[in-house]
């Protein structure tokens, strides 16, 4: 039981003692210059995990799309991506303004494109036509609700992209979610695409980072990216500490978000106007609908929640995204639960 329940994402996590007892032990030295060896400890961990030959420690999810699709494409091309896509949705544009590409949202049914949608946005050669660059996956899908795609999913996707020579790029800032809710080593995921980010610091619990894993020739020219960017850190090893004991202590314990996110869903779906697709709720995010009374019943819950001390965030004029995370409890569940029904009884 906590005294205020955040449920507004998993990026508010706060690190665990381990984490800062690590931190403060860690070993150190200038990244940079690769002489960190916490930072050196913790990407090859992750390229371990993941079956790629490499890692690169980079600041944000944000951080690592970015330069993943720079460090893929070239000025004047095309980025395939799902029309709810992060990248295309929440990454303020980075890919258009600093890539110089062009976004090609195509619209999917569960957020994962299919091998046909690939094929059909792949642009064949002619003058006027952008030249595709690469194709970009999301797994877990946030927007769709924590939804999961499959390895073969992905493999399928990667095949179809490959033949035509485009790179394929997945945004696994919750791909350990997804390893855990379909109970497939997380390496299965990424067999087949060339770069891969996660973040530790989501339901991981690390404070700050994530890692962007491929070839050690994607992985060479995201380096430079990155200290383009400005995102060469010095003494990095510091927060990287928490990265190493996020992928060590804290990737089986994503199994208890999924149950308690279950539950939520469950409760919702019980509560008159309010609305769930209980299909969707696959890991630790639950999007619901408020049936009745529009963005002013919307506001009306996430006010009522936040004066019983429940924090929830609409993503829509009717809809509410909760995300589950390591300092969500049952209790807190409940407590929840508790004040949807007393807001919505009213209605
Ligand atoms: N998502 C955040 C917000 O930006 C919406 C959240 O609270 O869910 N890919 C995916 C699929 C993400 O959900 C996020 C963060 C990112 C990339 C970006 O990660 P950060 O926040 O580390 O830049």
């Amino acid at each position: 039981m906590h005294d205020i329940v955040d449920l507004r994402s998993d990026t508010l996590t706060l690190p665990t003692p381990e984490m800062r007892d690590a931190m403060a032990r860690a070993e150190v030295g200038d990244d940079v210059w690769e002489e960190d060896p916490t930072v050196k400890r913790l990407e090859a961990l992750a390229a371990e995990r993941l079956g790629k030959a490499a890692g690169l420690f980079v600041a944000s999810g944000t951080m690592g799309n970015l330069i993943s699709v720079v460090s893929q494409t070239q000025t004047g091309q095309e980025v395939v991506v799902d029309l709810d896509s992060h990248i295309f949705n929440y990454e303020v544009a980075g890919a258009a303004v600093v890539g110089n590409v062009q976004m090609r949202p195509v619209k999917t049914a569960r957020g994962f494109l299919t091998p046909e949608q690939v094929r059909e946005a792949l642009r064949p050669a002619n003058i006027h036509l952008p030249p595709t660059g690469l194709v970009c996956i999301e797994n877990t899908h946030n927007r769709h609700g924590g939804t999961c795609c499959t390895p073969e999913e992905i493999s399928a996707i990667a095949a179809v992209a490959h033949e035509a020579s485009v790179p394929v790029h997945l945004d696994g800032a919750r791909l350990f979610n997804a390893a855990i809710a379909l109970r497939r080593p997380a390496r299965d995921f990424v067999r087949d695409v060339d770069s891969v980010t996660f973040c530790v610091s989501k339901g991981l619990a690390a404070p700050v980072g994530s890692v962007i894993c491929g070839s050690r020739e994607v992985i060479a020219k995201a380096r430079r990216v990155r200290k383009m960017l400005g995102g060469g850190m010095r003494q990095a090893g510091i927060i990287a500490a928490a990265g190493i004991v996020a992928l060590e202590r804290m990737v089986d314990r994503l199994a208890e978000d999924h149950a308690n996110a279950r539950t939520l869903a469950d409760g919702v779906a019980k509560l008159p106007g309010l609305s769930v697709d209980l299909a969707s709720v696959q890991t630790n995010i639950v999007i619901f609908r408020v049936e009745r009374g529009g963005a002013a019943a919307t506001a009306e819950l996430v006010a009522g929640c936040a004066a019983r001390k429940v924090k929830i965030h609409a993503i829509g004029p009717a809809s509410i995204r909760c995300v589950i995370h390591k300092d969500i409890d049952a209790e807190d569940i409940g407590r929840t639960l508790d004040a949807f029904a007393e807001i919505t009884r009213k209605w």
